[in-house]
């Protein structure tokens, strides 16, 4: 362990702690000047790590290369402590820059004192993770920078203990990194954290949380939020003792700078080198400008601790101390604490300029446009309105692009229609919004799906292959089979879950694996949704490939958030520069009783863009999009059919090889009457409708999208709709779910209503949830009589002679 750090160590590095005092001093100044900034209308919104620099400060010291981060929005000046983040980003962010140039972070799209660092080169490559400081890309949901702590700690115990993993030295120093978390006082009330926190005792994983008490959640205080109002004194239960593992309880004072390093050195040290979780909990901490731009402080806190707050002011504090110790004198300090100031003042200069500049450029060219117009004969009115739309936009002091755009768009409306020179205009005006719209938009509208090579829409298909002795199987031995092959491919490959290590899974199509890969591949977790989450997005950041199994769609609730917030918006919001290609593994839509035959797929599809949703039929698909997801690097999630794991399948001879590829449709039966759309396990039913419906002479062509995101890319149905000209989408979600979607697909994205001879229909399950017994499953949710019938009925009222 290291030597304890005392007066002398620091007085002998005096170069280090005014560097120190220069940081806090600038990344104060920024918070003051950015919460100026947003109130003066300049940016939208603020919210500062004033208070927390001298913690940030020490905690920096001890995060190494291939160290990784997961905090929040208070964490500006441990990033600029690492070198990860300066004057000029602060005021790009803060003004919502988007030129990726020059925004590393996000590219304008996520708010202020948000940051991360890529783990993927352009090309879609992993970068050496051991030669960089790394963080994970914060959200703004309290405590949602949790369940990925656990995970990102996790990968270090892997690649500690699984000697099969220390071949990838680009990912991990034989596990020597530390998982720095950051979370603020009232977020430690929220779930997440007692899940995270008790799963890392659980794990014994390098998770080192530091929790900025300021004694405040907005406005609410500690009393509403913490029992006994001490989270330290509340984790007691946690802690280790000699002969039980658990966590690491360290307790620190916001405005100690020597107390704070020298507890840093200790904490992480323990932490890296045991891989015991830590805690720290850093009391007496301030907040000088309040929550965030959105209102002032005053509001609720007392004179009392306003008046405290001044004078245990961290910056105040470590002057002191520094001239107290005699390492430099106020003159020192005042000289330094000016130099920050005028660094603050340039580099806001700076950004917004660099804000502006192109703005005013692309506005300039279209005043020129306008004014330079040919057409002189405009009727009065409009070119009225022309100029006067033209010349509010040259009045604006600061534009945005919306400015711009709105104005050239109005413009364009306006200019005269039947006068052939003003073709000059319009077609100028036209050009000018093509080069610069598309441009525009794809700031914002870009990078959900992986759009490297890496995509998973990249991969080669490989249909299953069967020959003579291909023997038929229960579903679950498919999987089985095609499991085996996947772990003897990629040794970065892990699943983990409840109950699927030991036995195998509840459907045991992974059993005797473990026996045979070892409990760090295959591994039981404790009933925690949204952590088994959080555990395969920060593996799959840290380059492994992890399945994060959740026992039942049902359950995918608890972890909803994490999916949504976390998951899905991972590569969108880093702009293209981080991946978590993790794979989520589930079962559903039909079993037995409310809560293990759900299938809200609508849930999922509208939460959870930016991660790919398969719902394959039978258990060969299933195991088919395993094979492609691994070989690309997008989120998917997998919901096998719950109902199918002892139906039998034909095993196919080139398991782990075959792959299914996302998006294309799979025609099951060929028709010419009607076109029957629908996915997951009520293709069964639908197959026994539609020989039903044969027998009546209805021939009916039946089409699994097998994919609900990405859909049909190539207009399968479309082409289908052609020839039947009518058409029925069929599933087991709400009524107006994932019909109505598939619907506006194919209508609408397609264009499939011009080839109507019949209204549209669709049939789901009931509005509430599916039943118990066989009897409550057949009224719960469309069975082939439904099926029979409402195909019926569309017939019947296209020819109703025919099919009375
Ligand atoms: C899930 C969720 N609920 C509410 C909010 C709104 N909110 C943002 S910060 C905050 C208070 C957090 O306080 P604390 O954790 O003590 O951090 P501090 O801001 O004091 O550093 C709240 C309620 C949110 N972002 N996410
Ligand atoms: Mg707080």
């Amino acid at each position: 362990m290291k030597q304890e750090t005392n007066v002398s160590d620091l007085k002998a590095d005096k170069k280090a702690v005014l560097a120190d005092w220069r940081l806090a001093n600038l990344s104060r100044d920024l918070s003051v000047t950015g919460r100026r900034e947003v109130l003066t209308g300049k940016a939208k919104f603020g919210i500062f790590g004033d208070g927390k620099e001298i913690v940030q400060i020490a905690m920096a010291k001890q995060f190494r290369d291939g160290d990784w981060r997961s905090g929040y929005y208070r964490d500006q000046t441990w990033m600029m402590a690492m070198g990860l983040y300066d004057s000029l980003e602060f005021f790009h962010q803060l003004y919502g820059i988007t030129d990726r140039s020059v925004h590393h972070g996000s590219g304008g799209r996520v708010f202020n004192n948000h940051f991360s660092v890529p783990n993927i080169d352009p090309d879609g490559t992993w970068r050496d993770l051991t030669k960089q400081k790394n963080s994970s890309a914060d959200i703004s949901p309290t405590a949602g920078q949790m369940p990925r702590l656990l995970g990102l700690a996790y990968a270090s115990k892997l690649f500690r203990q699984n000697k099969d993993l220390q071949q990838y030295k680009t990912l991990s120093l034989k596990g020597n990194e530390v998982a720095f978390g950051a979370i603020g006082d009232a977020s430690t009330s929220e779930g997440y954290f007692w899940e995270t926190i008790n799963a890392a005792g659980v794990l014994q994983v390098p998770l080192a949380v530091s929790v900025y008490d300021d004694g405040y959640g907005i406005s609410v205080p500690k009393k509403y939020q913490t029992t006994k109002g001490s989270i330290s004194e509340i984790l007691k239960g946690f802690e280790g003792t000699k002969n039980k593992p658990g966590i690491k309880i360290f307790r620190g004072k916001g405005w100690d700078y020597q107390g704070l390093i020298k507890m840093y050195e200790e904490g992480i040290a323990v932490c890296r080198e045991t891989h015991t979780p830590v805690v720290f909990h850093i009391e007496e901490v301030t907040q000088p400008q309040g929550h965030s731009t959105s209102g002032s402080h005053e509001r609720y806190k007392s004179e009392e601790r306003l008046k405290w707050e001044a004078e245990f002011d961290p910056i105040s504090k470590m002057r002191e101390w520094i001239i107290e110790t005699g390492i430099a004198t106020a003159g020192e300090l005042d000289k330094l604490a000016e130099e920050a100031e005028e660094e603050t003042r340039a580099s806001r200069k700076k950004s917004w300029e660099m804000f502006q500049s192109p703005i005013k450029i692309e506005r300039d060219a279209l005043v020129k446009i306008i004014s330079e117009r040919s057409c002189s004969c405009i009727d009065q009115y409009k070119e009225d309105s022309v100029d006067k739309f033209t010349e509010d936009l040259k009045q604006v002091v600061s534009p945005i692009r919306k400015d711009n755009f709105s104005t050239a768009r109005k413009i364009l409306r306006n200019v005269c229609q039947n006068c052939l020179k003003s073709d000059s205009l319009k077609d100028d005006l036209n050009g000018w919004l093509k080069r610069n719209f598309a441009d525009a938009e794809k700031s914002y509208d870009a990078f959900l799906y992986n759009e490297t090579p890496a995509s998973v829409m990249n991969v080669k298909p490989v249909p299953p292959e069967y020959s003579e002795n291909s023997p038929e199987v229960p579903g679950r031995q498919v999987l089985h089979e095609n499991f085996n092959a996947l772990f003897e491919r990629y040794p970065k490959l892990v699943i983990f879950g409840e109950d699927t290590g030991h036995i195998g899974g509840v459907n045991q199509a992974l059993e005797g694996l473990q026996k045979k890969f070892g409990e760090l591949r295959i591994t039981d977790t404790g009933i925690r949704e949204a952590t088994i989450l959080g555990q395969g997005i920060g593996l799959a950041l840290r380059g492994l490939r992890p399945i994060s199994e959740i026992q039942y769609l049902d359950y995918l609730m608890y972890a909803l958030q994490v999916l949504s917030d976390d998951l899905a918006t991972t590569y969108y919001r880093t702009a293209g520069r981080m991946i978590a290609p993790l794979i989520i593994r589930t079962r559903g839509h039909r079993l037995e009783g409310m809560w293990h035959s759900g299938s809200p797929m609508s849930m999922l599809i509208n939460s959870v863009r930016g991660i790919y949703v398969c719902s394959p039929r039978d258990m060969t698909r299933a195991a088919g999009f395993y094979n492609t997801l691994l070989e690309g690097n997008d989120p998917a999630i997998v919901i096998e059919p719950l109902n199918g794991y002892r139906l039998k399948e034909r095993l196919p001879d080139n398991t782990g090889d075959f792959k299914i590829p996302l998006g294309i449709p799979e025609i099951m039966n060929s028709g010419t009457d009607i076109t029957l759309v629908t996915y997951g396990s009520i293709v069964r039913i639908a197959m026994e409708a539609v020989k039903q419906l044969a027998a009546h002479d209805i021939s009916v062509e039946l089409i699994d999208v097998q994919t609900l995101v990405p859909f049909d890319k190539n207009g399968v149905i479309l082409e289908s709709v052609k020839k039947t000209n009518r058409i029925l989408f069929l599933d087991e979600d709400v009524p107006g779910g994932t019909t109505a979607y598939m619907m506006q697909e194919v209508m609408e994205t397609q264009g499939a209503w011009k080839y109507l001879d019949s209204s549209p229909k669709t049939l789901s399950a009931k509005e509430h949830r599916p039943a118990y017994t066989s009897d409550g499953d057949y009224f719960s949710k469309p069975n082939a009589e439904d099926i029979f019938e409402a195909v019926y009925a569309i017939m019947n009222e296209a020819q109703p002679a025919k099919y009375v």
